[in-house]
């Protein structure tokens, strides 16, 4: 009796084996994982150009006899501003635009431009559509204007 118990005991684990054994020849062989293929390198991007941004736009302003030719200067948002300044008087002036009449917030300040002589000046206007204010730091009281940013 306990032989025969034995016996089975063998059977069913010779059997277990076989399955086993049987089921990984039957499994399929494993597929080999498909090479990745690298990803094709995007095109590098085109850098954006740090400045200037936008529409060019030249301006020429003038200074003569203590006061700007402009009062009100108009340029679409984010303009790329080329500023022809030109200093007819003897005493020097600037540009300088600010976020508003307070002039506490610079957006851009050229540099002095000694008297009669010109120079060329380069910065961005906001982006932001509105009015701001420019003046000559120098003669701000009597140097001034509207820096006006329309919508593009
Ligand atoms: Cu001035």
């Amino acid at each position: 009796m306990k032989s025969k118990m034995t016996i089975s005991r063998i059977l069913i684990a010779v059997t277990v084996v076989s399955l086993l054994v049987v089921a990984a020849c039957a499994a399929p062989p494993p597929t080999p994982a498909p090479t990745p293929t690298p990803a094709p390198a995007p095109a590098p991007a085109p850098k954006p150009t740090p400045t200037p941004t936008g529409k060019p736009v030249t301006i020429d302003l003038t200074a003569r006899g203590m006061a700007f030719d402009m009062t009100t200067i108009t340029v679409p948002a984010g303009a790329a501003v080329t500023m022809n300044f030109s200093n007819k008087d003897v005493v020097p002036h600037d540009f300088a635009l600010y976020t508003d009449s307070t002039a506490v917030t610079v957006i851009y300040k050229s540099d002095t431009v000694a008297g009669s002589s010109s120079k060329t000046y380069t910065f961005n206007a906001p982006t932001t559509p509105g009015t701001y204010y420019f003046r000559c730091d120098i003669h701000p009281l009597a140097m001034k204007g509207s820096f006006v940013v329309t919508a593009n």
